[in-house]
């Protein structure tokens, strides 16, 4: 069967994010080819393919079925590319976080799907494009839900040393980068799914709540892979990296005793780290570990389920820090039981870490997160970041003050002269630069409209 795999195209102009490679969509591409398919890939968001182009771009590769990658912030883009996609195409398949998160009621979002799939689609999705190929007989296998027929969820893989490599080679070659990658090309890498942590404000329906890992020397073979295609930066976007220190230590020395010319970042708990690991994944070419520090306030810490206390953040980067790595701070701003003076306090913090980057966001409620079954007011606060994204943000404070305390995070952080340094730097290494005058122009734009309504 001929197939065409489509990540939508950015909302509009707001829409300032870098695109990372849709590692997801890749990995589906090279199991279904396993199964025998011919299949395409159209990353709308890398390409800069409009809403004008999206439908003639689908007309033309032909294709018998279309699956769409749908994540919640952006699943308003999912429905309209499934509207563009639908004259074109014999069947009409939707997978990703967000179908996985809402179930039965993807069909009332996205009207004219014939089937969802819910959860890591290497071997359900197969199953589904073989299941509608054979007229939709019988019940739809594990994973797959049709509309009006009974669902049976599907187990995630376990050996995932055995799963299809991602097909890379069906994605752009150009136009996909990340801040915070030092040198250029790039690639993101998965080296383990799930995570057995319960932090509230987490959708981990996909990947689930136990840890699964492919093995170092797998994990080696593909940076070796990817090193001899030229990728000389990777980013580790794995829920959970450090789970299994040995595990990390034992990539830290393949990276070193088989050459590879790489460098690394990762995504890290602050308990999941220490002086010794840190200073193994320095010496294999990790320039930063971004870390979720959420909050400065105890109480908020405990509500938002992280496990951890503020103790444990100030040590995981001062050992970042003492092994050379650089920071990334995540923090959330404005959570439920939090008023100025506790957001003040976070603000604060982020400085005292040294971290070298902070993320400021909200707390947003996603479905399929624990957050999503708790009652509360949403309020509609963004950041110029994520302004483009549909999404349901929870706090005390009231919107306006929520805003003004987010445009005072962004810019008391970043417009001191050391940050904006490291920012320019950061955008000239990763190429980023290419692209600074649309995040420039929307961050300007957010501040204006932010300043008038205050
Ligand atoms: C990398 C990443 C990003 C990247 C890019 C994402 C991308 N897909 O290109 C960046 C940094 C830009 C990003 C941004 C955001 N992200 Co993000 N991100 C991730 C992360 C860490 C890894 C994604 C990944 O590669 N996973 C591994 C692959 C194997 O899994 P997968 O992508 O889900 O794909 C599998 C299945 O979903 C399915 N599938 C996927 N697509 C399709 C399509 C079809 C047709 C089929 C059949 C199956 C299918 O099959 C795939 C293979 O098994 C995930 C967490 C996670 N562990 O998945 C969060 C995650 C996807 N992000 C999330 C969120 C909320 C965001 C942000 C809103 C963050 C924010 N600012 O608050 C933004 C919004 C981005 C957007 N426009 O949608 C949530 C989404 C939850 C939800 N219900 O939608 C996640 C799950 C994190 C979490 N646990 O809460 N993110
Ligand atoms: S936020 Fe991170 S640590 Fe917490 S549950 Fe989600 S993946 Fe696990």
């Amino acid at each position: 069967m001929k197939i065409l795999l489509v990540r939508p195209p950015r909302r509009d102009r707001r829409d300032v994010s870098l695109a990372v490679p849709p590692l997801g969509l890749a990995y589906l591409a090279g199991a279904l080819r396993d199964a025998g398919h011919r299949v395409q890939l159209l990353d709308a968001r890398a390409e800069d393919v409009g809403w004008g182009q999206i439908g003639g771009r689908i007309s033309a590769a032909g294709a018998d079925l279309v699956g769409i990658t749908a994540t919640t912030p952006v699943r308003d883009l999912a429905a309209r590319a499934a509207q563009a996609a639908r004259p074109h195409c014999r069947w009409l398949v939707l997978g990703g976080p967000h179908p996985t998160a809402v179930g039965a009621a993807v069909f009332d979002e996205v009207p004219g799907l014939d089937v969802s799939v819910q959860g890591e689609a290497e071997i359900s999705g197969p199953a589904a494009v073989a299941w509608l190929a054979d007229g939709s007989r019988g019940a739809p296998p594990p994973g797959v839900r049709a509309p009006g027929r009974a669902y049976v969820s599907s187990a995630p893989p376990q050996q995932l040393d055995r799963l299809p490599a991602p097909a890379r080679d069906l994605l752009p070659r150009r136009g996909y980068r990340h801040l915070l990658a030092t040198r250029t090309p790039m690639a993101t890498v998965i080296s383990s799914r799930g995570c057995p942590h319960f932090c509230t404000f987490c959708d981990r329906g996909v990947g689930g709540s136990s840890w699964r890992a492919r093995s170092a020397e797998h994990v080696l073979d593909e940076l070796e892979q990817l090193v001899g295609a030229g990728v000389r930066f990777v980013h580790f976007y794995d829920d959970n990296f450090t789970h299994d220190p040995q595990r990390v230590g034992a990539i830290c020395e393949g990276i070193l005793s088989r050459g590879l010319d790489l460098r690394w970042n990762c995504e890290a708990r602050v308990d999941g780290v220490d002086a010794h690991l840190l200073g193994a994944m320095r010496r294999a070419g990790c320039s930063l570990v971004a870390f979720g520090v959420e909050s400065a306030w105890a109480p908020t810490l405990q509500a938002l389920g992280k496990g951890f206390e503020r103790g444990a953040v100030e040590l995981a980067f001062q050992r970042a820090r003492a092994a050379g790595l650089r920071t990334l701070a995540y923090a959330i701003l404005g959570a439920p039981g939090e008023g100025p003076a506790q957001v003040d306090a976070t603000l604060r913090f982020c400085q005292h870490l040294r971290a070298d980057f902070v993320q400021f966001s909200t707390l947003c409620v996603l479905p399929g997160s624990q957050l999503a079954g708790q009652a509360h007011e949403v309020a509609d606060v963004r950041s110029f970041i994520d302004a483009d994204l549909e999404r349901a943000v929870v706090s005390d404070l009231p919107p306006e003050e929520l805003a003004r305390w987010l445009r005072r995070a962004w810019g008391g952080f970043y417009l001191r002269p050391s940050a904006a340094l490291r920012l320019g730097r950061a955008a000239a290494l990763s190429g980023a630069w290419r692209e600074s005058h649309r995040v420039a122009g929307a961050a300007a734009a957010w501040w204006l409209e932010a300043a008038t309504r205050t």
